[in-house]
């Protein structure tokens, strides 16, 4: 009781300290404040104006705050109603044992955290990507199910013991915790096992991926793609019929030539940059993006293949892979006609990021020969020898595959 009313006080002390200072302190500080007192003060006096006039959306907005008053009240009920039971010194809750109670509660938020979980597994499975459409794209579809397996197992063994051992084990008079200082048994077990499992996903992770980084292309050479990440674009270069992509350097990079192509390499003459926003890839071929940046970190990103790497100014970088499904094949698995691969960007590289979206399209080789018939070779005008002239700068060769 005592307290209760020295509370009060410390309140009224508050309350009153605030309202001197709301008072006092435009006085205290001056001109300045007064202006933004005076401003405030204008921009209300506006808004009470607009307001008078409600509008049947700014109705639907007062409704819409109606359940937030209603939780409010509800807030302001408990505590008044805890602060009048202090005042009298009434406890309903006296009898009840508090730690049963909630070691019981425990157990309910349990079992519908793991009613909740399976839930969530149910309904949002429709979202997850399709079985991968590449070679190595499966590999890791395996990878990802011995994880979720082995997670999977250890999170719901644990979340049981988790509960379970806190309802065991709640506060209960009389009973005291056991000291219990070492079991060597009991250590080795809870060492080996974890390391078993890190073990069964990290060793196929390593021969995965190093498969993945050191593809074999001794029987079938790729086709060669360049890949240049730009705020807020990607900009293709295919190679011609010889089947190589010419020298570039950024130094040759300019409003014509936007990823720097050396026009002076015969190589590049006949490298072609795709018409539309979407590249074309043959089924069943090696594909070797080589990838760099101009600005930032982008990421290719192709989540049906199961690519993504880092496009990093300053250091190339590649990724090959085999797609071994084509669009319309996929379109058929999935039954709906309106499918296409996207190629997105992987990192937040800017405001435009969700501009950098390409749709792929895979295809048997007939198809992919016509397409290539129809894209026209573009040389930028400038080469090594012209920017040499241009900057008189005698580095530009040491730059060349940057
Ligand atoms: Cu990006």
């Amino acid at each position: 009781m005592q307290n209760v009313i020295k509370g009060y006080k410390w309140f009224a002390f508050i309350l009153v300290a605030v309202i001197i200072w709301g008072v006092g302190a435009p006085e205290l500080l001056g001109e300045e404040v007064r202006e933004i007192g005076k401003a405030a003060q204008e921009r209300m006096t506006q808004a009470i104006g607009e307001a008078k006039e409600i509008q049947p959306e700014q109705l639907n907005n007062l409704v819409a705050w109606i359940p937030k008053l209603v939780i409010l009240l509800i807030v302001l009920a408990f505590v008044l109603a805890g602060l009048a039971a202090k005042l009298v010194d009434f406890n309903p809750f006296r009898n009840v044992k508090a730690n049963t109670v909630n070691a019981s509660l425990m157990v309910v938020f349990g079992l519908l955290f793991g009613v909740l979980v399976v839930y969530e597994m149910i309904y949002h499975a429709p979202l997850t990507l399709p079985g991968a459409s590449s070679k190595h794209g499966r590999e890791i579809d395996i990878l990802y199910y011995i994880t979720l397996v082995i997670t999977g197992l250890v999170f719901v063994v644990m979340q049981i013991l988790i509960f379970t051992f806190a309802y065991r084990n709640r506060y209960r008079e009389g009973r005291q915790a056991l000291f219990y200082p070492e079991n060597h048994k009991l250590e080795l077990l809870w060492t080996i096992i974890p390391a078993v499992g890190l073990a069964c996903m990290i060793i196929p992770g390593l021969k995965f991926w190093y498969d993945i980084n050191h593809p074999d292309f001794s029987k079938e050479k790729p086709l060669t793609i360049e890949v240049v990440g730009e705020q807020f674009q990607w900009r293709f270069r295919y190679p011609g019929k010889d089947g190589k992509l010419g020298r570039h350097a950024f130094k040759l990079i300019s409003d014509t030539n936007p990823v720097g192509v050396d026009s002076s390499d015969v190589a590049s003459k006949d490298d072609f940059t795709p018409t539309q926003k979407e590249i074309h890839l043959p089924v069943n071929k090696p594909v070797l993006f080589q990838i760099r940046a101009k600005d930032v970190l982008h990421g290719v990103y192709l989540p049906h293949f199961r690519v993504n790497m880092y496009a990093v100014p300053g250091m190339p970088t590649q990724f090959a892979f085999i797609p071994e499904v084509t669009t319309e094949e996929m379109r058929v698995r999935l039954n709906n006609p309106n499918f296409n691969y996207e190629m997105l960007c992987s990192q937040l590289c800017g405001a435009a990021h969700y501009n950098m979206r390409v749709v792929v399209v895979v295809e048997s080789e007939e198809k992919y020969k016509k397409w290539l018939a129809s894209q026209q070779p573009e040389v930028p005008t400038n080469s090594i020898t012209e920017a040499k002239d241009r900057n008189n700068n005698t580095n530009i060769n040491n730059a060349t595959q940057l």
